[in-house]
């Protein structure tokens, strides 16, 4: 299989953390690109030019985050990361849009405040914040009740993880540890495993879109 995304020095993908859990993370062929520049062989796979896309030995492109990794928990009966059916299984697929969202959300923003000073919507650039923010008292709240290995749970911790990437380069000001105890001994906790240690440490890219310099 060939997985088309964007390896990031320090940041870790969903898509890593199911591949390794599921047992499956070397039979995954990377193809390291930049969805916003022209990527030929990934738009010819997925026509939105989007990371993650997956191309199956028989050409089948998979894409989509939520799809990649439902097809990735299909490979193997265990660890089962997304309930098969009944309540659990919605209430997982709501932590998995948490999780996304938390993360489109974040990169939303930052594409926002690159534009020149005068161009960027404050409004906007206020009203993702306040979403990002309500999410993470949200995660705060109910994270003593999440158990197990779950693909909700890889992507909460996913997103956080982006969150403390974006932090250190100074895209995101505030740490979003500030005031969510709960939420730092649940992420310390869940995030202690070797399918969360980087992989992508060698692999260097240009930065994405953005047009400030953060090197
Ligand atoms: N939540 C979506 C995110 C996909 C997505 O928007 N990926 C971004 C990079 S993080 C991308 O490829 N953007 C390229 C574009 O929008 O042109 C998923 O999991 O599939």
């Amino acid at each position: 299989m060939k997985l088309y995304y964007t390896p990031l020095k320090g940041l870790i993908h969903k898509v890593q953390v199911v591949a390794i859990e599921k047992g499956v993370y070397d039979d995954l062929e990377p193809r390291p690109c930049i969805p916003y520049e022209q990527w030929d062989k990934l738009a010819a796979a997925n026509p939105l030019s989007k990371v993650p896309t997956l191309v199956l030995d028989d050409g089948t492109p998979i894409y989509g985050g939520h799809v990649i990794y439902e097809y990735l928990d299909s490979l193997k009966p265990e660890p089962r990361l997304f309930p098969t059916e009944g309540a659990a299984r919605w209430v997982e697929l709501t932590r998995l849009t948490l999780g996304d969202q938390l993360f489109d959300l974040s990169s939303q923003r930052q594409f926002e405040i690159d534009r020149p000073e005068d161009h960027i919507r404050n409004e906007y650039r206020d009203r993702i914040e306040a979403a990002i923010k309500r999410g993470l008292d949200r995660v705060n709240a109910d994270c003593a009740g999440y158990e197990g290995l779950t693909v909700g749970q890889i992507s909460i911790a996913c997103a956080l993880k982006y969150h403390d990437w974006q932090h250190e380069k100074g895209i995101l000001p505030w740490d979003w540890r500030e005031k969510r105890p709960a939420m730092q001994a649940w992420f310390d906790r869940f995030t202690d495993r070797p399918s969360f240690v980087p992989r992508d440490d060698e692999i260097e890219t240009r930065p994405i879109l953005p047009t400030k310099d953060r090197s």
